[in-house]
């Protein structure tokens, strides 16, 4: 009887506004991975008006992180509903240490984790990127991306941190064109 390869996964993380769904894209075009955007899935999710919508928003307004009950849920659900593929791509997750518990509880073992790639992007280059965005959304404001760019250096660098003490993290510059980036991120996905 064969056993059913564990999906692979690839996390991406990096500041708010420093092109993770813009290269998750490319590497879905190019190499055929499912691209999963955590904030993608809590925003649908808050706009379906599930029990869930408000304390989703709340979050998401201010910058803070969901519990990861929540989050992790969606990510698992949206793996099922493409359970014939198999590599995914799962962006801006996790990004503090109850995320990173929750991963390890509910999908250590049931997923492949090959490596991280960080983007690595000044913030004030990263502000400029997210307030020209122009999808309107309710967090992309001076006051909000702040507070963005606060959790992310207290709460999602100690677990980039302990990605790269375990070996598993991959450093890109996005300081360049989107292409330009691309083809240093291309180098890290042709063998998997
Ligand atoms: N752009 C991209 N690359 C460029 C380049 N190389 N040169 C010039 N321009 C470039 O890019 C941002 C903008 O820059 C776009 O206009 C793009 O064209 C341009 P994008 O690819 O969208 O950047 P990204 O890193 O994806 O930025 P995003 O704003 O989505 O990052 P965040 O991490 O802030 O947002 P996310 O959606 O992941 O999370 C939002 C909120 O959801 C969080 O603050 C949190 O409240 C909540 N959340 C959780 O609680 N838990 C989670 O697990 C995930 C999210
Ligand atoms: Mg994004």
């Amino acid at each position: 009887m064969s056993v059913a390869a564990k999906p692979v996964v690839v996390f991406v993380l990096g500041s708010p506004g420093s092109g993770k769904g813009t290269q998750c894209e490319k590497i879905v075009s190019t190499f055929g991975f499912v691209h999963l955007s955590a904030g993608d899935l809590l925003r649908e999710e808050r706009k379906s008006g599930s029990d869930d919508a408000a304390l989703i928003e709340s979050h998401i307004k201010v910058g803070s992180i969901v519990p990861v009950e929540i989050t992790i849920n969606l990510i698992k659900k949206a793996m099922q509903k493409n359970g014939d593929k198999n590599r995914f791509v799962i962006d801006g997750f996790p990004r503090n240490e109850n995320n990173y518990e929750g991963w390890e509880k509910h999908m250590n073992g049931a997923a492949d984790l090959k490596f991280v790639l960080l983007l690595d992007c000044p913030d004030d280059v990263c502000l400029e990127r997210a307030l020209k965005r122009g999808q309107g959304r309710v967090d992309d404001n001076v006051d909000a991306f702040k507070k963005r760019i606060a959790v992310h250096e207290n709460e999602t660098k100690p677990i980039i941190e302990k990605y790269r003490r375990m070996g598993l993290l991959r450093t890109v510059s996005s300081l360049a064109s989107p292409e330009e980036v691309f083809e240093d991120v291309k180098k890290l996905f042709v063998d998997i």
